[in-house]
């Protein structure tokens, strides 16, 4: 099946038609000591978000989940999360669509009405987990969920897809695009930071930030050399490793 779905290197390919979730696939591979897998499926049937969200996966999308040994400290960790972001949205881009990044890992599709909270339409979400010790990582798996070729219908209100976008993609082109350029910048990951800001939509945007620490409000700076996310808040600046982002209107 994983040539049938025309795949080459850098990554070999596990091709299911249908599956609960591919992060939970390449999980179980991972754990078994596999390495440079790519789990790929056309539908999921319990596809996951962070912090246990569901995460709507049809046909006709790219569900993709890559397992990775890298020989990295787990402080790293969230540069492969901001590869693949940047390796789907130069995808989404060949594709036709105006694809940028919200910080941390959405691809999305910004809309005109800058008045509004939240102008953009969510593409693509990343969901990275990892298991390891302090000083290094065992195995990431980096799942990528992109909507392709979806009508927006079958999806959340606040999603877009390729097809709504551009119009339908050959998800094996896709597919190969996002790996070959995910492999590029994990083997440069110096300078990942450096390709996600140039994509990216968040800086110089009014934000509100959720995270475990609480809300934080202001102005996205920039991002640290470790993915994290600067603001400029009233009473000063402000870092935040993790958490969610919305660009909110200046009002
Ligand atoms: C994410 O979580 O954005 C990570 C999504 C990762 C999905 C991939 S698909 C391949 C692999 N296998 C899996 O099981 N997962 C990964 P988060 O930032 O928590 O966003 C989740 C929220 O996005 C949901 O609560 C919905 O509001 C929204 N959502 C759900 N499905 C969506 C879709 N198809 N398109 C856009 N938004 C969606």
């Amino acid at each position: 099946l994983a040539v049938e779905y025309g795949l080459e290197a850098p990554f070999s390919v596990e091709y299911h038609d249908s599956i609960g979730s591919t992060n939970d696939r390449a999980r179980d591979l991972a754990t078994d000591g596999a390495s440079d897998i790519a789990v790929l499926a056309d539908e999921q049937t319990g596809g996951r978000g962070r912090l246990e969200r569901a995460w709507s996966a049809p046909s006709g999308g790219v569900w993709v989940s890559l397992v990775c040994r890298p020989d990295v400290p787990p402080t790293k960790a969230p540069l492969y999360t901001l590869a693949a972001a940047v390796a789907t949205a130069r995808a989404a881009r060949e594709a036709g669509v105006d694809a940028r990044i919200k910080w941390p890992n959405d691809v999305v599709v910004p809309l005109e009405d800058e008045e509004t909270d939240r102008p953009y339409r969510k593409l693509s979400g990343i969901l990275t987990e990892m298991e390891g010790e302090t000083d290094r990582v065992d195995w990431l798996v980096v799942g990528v969920g992109v909507n392709a070729n979806i009508d927006a219908a079958e999806l959340p209100p606040e999603a877009t897809s390729v097809r709504e976008e551009a119009g339908d993609v050959d998800r094996r082109v896709f597919v190969q695009r996002l790996i070959e350029e995910f492999d590029a910048q994990r083997n440069a990951l110096e300078s990942v930071v450096e390709a996600w800001r140039e994509l990216a939509l968040t800086i110089g945007k009014h934000v509100r930030v959720d995270s475990a620490g609480g809300a934080v409000v202001g102005t996205a700076v920039d991002i640290s050399d470790t993915g994290a996310l600067l603001v400029e808040t009233a009473d000063g600046r402000q870092m935040v490793s993790a958490g969610d982002c919305e660009h909110l209107r200046r009002t």
